[in-house]
């Protein structure tokens, strides 16, 4: 304590993914500036900005001790110029002039509010605020605009007081634990795990981003359609968007040589709106990764990649296993798209009445248990720290991570992995806890 009050400097890691950024941050008030910040230049499309803003913060929320004097800071790697002047500000007059203008902008605040709209993004918002609508109910009473809503939209208003209600880490595990329920019907043994912001310790959040797997691999390949036929019937199913069909060797392999960006993957997935019961009861966080410690001690990547094998040498019968996938996929898809015809009339009605559910985001990620580990890394987030861990893996060992897997694309191999652990291993970085992610 004592020393790092005084005048010496702190030395931080060059690379976020190099040091431990817990969720609580010693420096909350000069955080929460520089992310507002970072927030304001992204809605002002300023990109550049924005990641020179939230690096800094993201420096600042590894510090383990409270800045008292501005020399600590000063030097520290992405900490700009702009930042220390911020972070001076704060430390000697309690706040930054330049924050406190943005915070007290109602355009700021519109743009926030037409943000955490489902389906709505910073350019939809800023047309909207330039029409001279500002509240949500502006939304919905302005039905000239209404033809320029897209589906997505018109559920993300609909149902926006339940969507921007926060989930609670025991709610989310309670759906979870409604699909695996669900799963046992159509295929026992799949282990599910809970990522995104609940891995990394946050006690709520925006969504339930659930990875699905089972210990032999290929067994996960046409699952999802079959999954969410049945959530469907059992009208589970408000709305959702599903990709399938990436998810085979195949696909991956050719995937090797594609840049894809940064974050955007090739699993089967489900990015929707579920329909949970008001009743459903709250699961105890205590048990989400048990499953997981199961994965890493059967010691499955070196099976599944003989099966993978095994598999490409009957290439005939799998491509006509994939084909009745790919069949049974797109008239899943066909009956979840006529489910979801509703109109915007009939969807706010339908919110407004006294239900019986709640609206709640859900992503459902199939992954092949091969591909797991790095799958969790990458789903486990948060984007910043998936930013930084691309970028070292690229620049200093010339490997490209995604959450398929880690690629020498001139070689054209990969490194498995068993655990999260041995995907730091293959990155050559101190393993860093989930926890310690919130970059
Ligand atoms: P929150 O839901 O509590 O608000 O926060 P979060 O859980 O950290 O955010 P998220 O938007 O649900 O994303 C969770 C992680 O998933 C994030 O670190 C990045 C990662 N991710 C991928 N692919 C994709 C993708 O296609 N879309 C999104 N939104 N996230 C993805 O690996
Ligand atoms: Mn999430
Ligand atoms: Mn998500």
């Amino acid at each position: 304590e004592s020393q790092d009050s005084g005048k010496k400097e702190a030395i931080v890691k060059e690379y976020a993914c190099m040091r431990k950024t817990p969720l609580k941050s010693k420096n909350p008030d000069i955080v929460s500036a520089l992310e507002t910040l970072s927030e304001n230049a992204f809605f002002h499309d300023d990109e550049a900005r924005r990641l020179a803003f939230q690096k800094a913060a993201g420096v600042i929320k590894s510090l383990n001790f409270k800045i008292k004097n501005i020399n600590q800071v000063k030097g520290l790697h992405d900490v700009g110029k702009h930042s220390l002047e911020v972070i001076k500000d704060i430390i000697e007059e309690g706040s930054s002039i330049e924050v406190e203008n943005i915070i007290n902008d109602p355009w700021f605040h519109q743009m926030k509010a037409f943000q955490s709209i489902y389906g709505v993004g910073p350019s939809k918002a800023k047309k909207w605020i330039a029409q001279n609508v500002f509240t949500i109910d502006d939304l919905i009473e302005r039905t000239d605009l209404h033809s320029s809503f897209d589906h997505r939209m018109e559920l993300g208003i609909s149902f926006y007081k339940d969507l921007n209600t926060q989930v609670t880490k025991q709610h989310a595990l309670a759906i979870k634990n409604l699909i695996q329920q669900h799963l046992e019907e159509i295929l026992p043994g799949c282990i599910l795990v809970l990522a995104g912001g609940f891995r990394r310790g946050k006690a709520s959040g925006h969504d339930a981003d659930i990875l699905l797997t089972h210990p032999i691999e290929g067994k996960e390949i046409g699952l999802l359609p079959k999954l969410l036929n049945l959530l469907s019937d059992s009208g589970l199913v408000l709305h959702g968007t599903m990709e399938t069909g990436h998810n085979n060797p195949q696909t991956i392999m050719k995937d090797k040589g594609k840049p894809l960006a940064s974050n955007v993957d090739h699993f089967d997935k489900w990015i929707g709106i579920m329909k949970i019961d008001k009743n459903l009861k709250d699961l105890d966080s205590s048990d989400n990764e048990n499953d997981l410690i199961q994965l890493e001690q059967n010691s499955l990547t070196e099976t599944s990649i003989e099966t993978k094998k095994g598999r490409l040498s009957k290439k005939r019968s799998f491509v006509q296993t994939l084909d009745n996938n790919e069949d049974f996929a797109r008239d899943t898809k066909k009956k979840l798209a006529s489910n979801s015809k509703m109109s915007f009339e009939q969807l706010l009605a339908l919110s407004s009445k006294d239900k019986q559910w709640v609206a709640r985001r859900v992503d459902i990620i199939v992954v092949p248990v091969s591909q797991f580990f790095y799958a969790l890394v990458g789903w486990t987030g948060n984007k910043w720290f998936n930013r930084s861990l691309r970028l070292y893996s690229q620049r200093v060992l010339g490997l490209k991570l995604t959450s398929h897997g880690l690629f020498d694309l001139n070689r054209g191999t990969s490194l498995p992995a068993n655990s999260e652990h041995q995907v730091f291993d293959n990155l050559k970085l101190e393993y860093i806890e989930p926890t310690d992610r919130n970059c």
